[in-house]
């Protein structure tokens, strides 16, 4: 079995299959360090830690994942709390951080004998619709290797080999680019309120998300076309705290931003997820907006789904779930991407004044009303924020 790539999916079904006895190697292109250390997602849902459970993978996030429940959001019509382990199913989120989640697979796969051949790139996937597919490679001093396998999973983001190797017409490729752009802030200082925060404010939007007791992530909705390192560490704050109403409801913890980076919120999912002997997850099968931390829960997801799918066909020739793969993964991605769209509808309004901008404004502002008053929503919210 060859798994292109070592993020949270590839390392997930890495790991199932090394342990049911399953021979596998995953390819990447990066360098282990920078794998270890790729800061992104922080929130993972019950479901992904019951999976992590199930699977002996949750020893570092049972050691320092946080618990966490509540989520805080400021407006022009003043702020309102909901506290969703009380709501919905009643389950919460761990927070821990994607890399610490990606050291700690990447530690128990090599420890089972699994093999990872870091800085070096898959290039193409040949022969995905025989029974020998092979995958050629590009080795860190650039000599080409070929790979051949039973199965091939590309699991290597949106911009990898596996989409790219797809023959053209062999998939449907459904793309939505939501108009929004943030930036994506990693700040060295402590959280400056236990809960995430959701600012709407007529400036943009911006976001609070607690990572570790020094680390947190913001978000600030920028133009289109802002370069990462255009503002300054002081204009961020300033504009973070104007946008969090800092001076009503208390100031932000500021220090050194760490990192920038320019997300644009786009939704691309491809259908089928499975041409022949190659199959596709986490973020080479559908990219969701960050709106609603659900990319690495869906990849976490997925690949247990193709894990148990796999052990199946090679190891008692029953190829019933990599059949039922594709359509069973699509529906959770599609609930997901459907709440994303909800969420981003919520959290950002058109910034003119002409008529429809204000019409969708008042949309929006019933919106977060709604959710304020009815309990009926928020328990719908909470089961579609904390599930995948
Ligand atoms: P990854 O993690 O991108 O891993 C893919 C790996 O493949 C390698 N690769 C290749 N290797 C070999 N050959 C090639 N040709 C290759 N091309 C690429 C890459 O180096 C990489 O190591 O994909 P995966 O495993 O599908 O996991 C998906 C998640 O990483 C992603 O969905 C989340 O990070 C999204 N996301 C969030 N998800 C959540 O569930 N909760 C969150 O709070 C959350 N916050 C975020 C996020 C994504 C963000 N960015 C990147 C926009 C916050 C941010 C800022």
């Amino acid at each position: 079995m060859v798994v292109l790539g070592a993020g949270p999916a590839g390392l997930v079904l890495g790991n199932l299959l090394q342990d049911s006895g399953i021979d596998c190697v995953l390819l990447e292109r990066a360098e282990r360090a920078h794998v270890q250390t790729r800061a992104r997602a922080g929130f993972l849902a019950a479901h992904t830690v019951r999976i992590l459970e199930r699977h002996g993978l949750d020893e570092g996030l049972r050691r320092r994942g946080q618990a966490h429940s509540t989520c805080e959001f400021r407006t022009e019509d003043g702020r309102f709390r909901l506290d969703y382990s009380g709501l919905g199913r009643g389950e919460r989120h761990t927070v821990y951080p994607q890399q610490h989640l990606v050291t700690d697979l990447l530690t128990r796969f090599l420890a089972v004998g699994g093999r990872v051949h870091f800085a070096t790139e898959a290039v193409d996937v040949l022969d995905a619709d025989t029974d020998r597919p092979s995958v050629t490679v590009r080795e860190a001093d650039g000599r080409p290797v070929r790979l051949r396998a039973r199965y091939v999973a590309g699991c290597d983001g949106r911009h990898g080999a596996a989409r790219r190797s797809l023959p053209a017409g062999s998939a449907r490729r459904q793309h939505l680019d939501h108009g929004v752009t943030w930036l994506g802030l990693l700040a060295q200082a402590p959280p400056s309120l236990d809960a995430v925060g959701y600012a709407v404010h007529e400036r943009g939007f911006a976001g609070h998300m607690a990572r570790t007791s020094e680390i947190t992530r913001y978000y600030l909705e920028c133009e289109r076309g802002t370069p990462a390192d255009a503002w300054s560490d002081e204009r961020i704050w300033d504009e973070l705290e104007l946008r969090m109403r800092a001076t009503e409801y208390g100031p932000l913890h500021r220090g050194p931003v760490v990192e920038r980076a320019v997300v644009g919120l786009e939704s691309d999912v491809l259908e089928p997820l499975r041409h022949g002997s190659l199959f596709l997850v986490g973020d080479a099968a559908g990219l969701i907006s960050p709106s609603a931390a659900k990319g690495a829960n869906l990849a976490v997801l997925e690949a247990e789904l193709l894990a148990r799918a796999l052990i199946a066909a090679l190891h008692h020739g029953d190829t019933k779930g990599l059949d039922a793969y594709s359509a069973r993964s699509l529906a959770h991605i599609w609930r997901a991407q459907e709440f994303s769209h909800w969420m981003i509808g919520l959290l950002h309004g058109p910034s003119g004044t002409d008529g429809p901008s204000l019409f969708h404004n008042s949309l929006r502002r019933s919106r977060l009303a709604s959710l304020r008053t009815s309990r009926s929503r928020q328990d719908w919210f909470a089961e579609h924020y904390v599930g995948v």
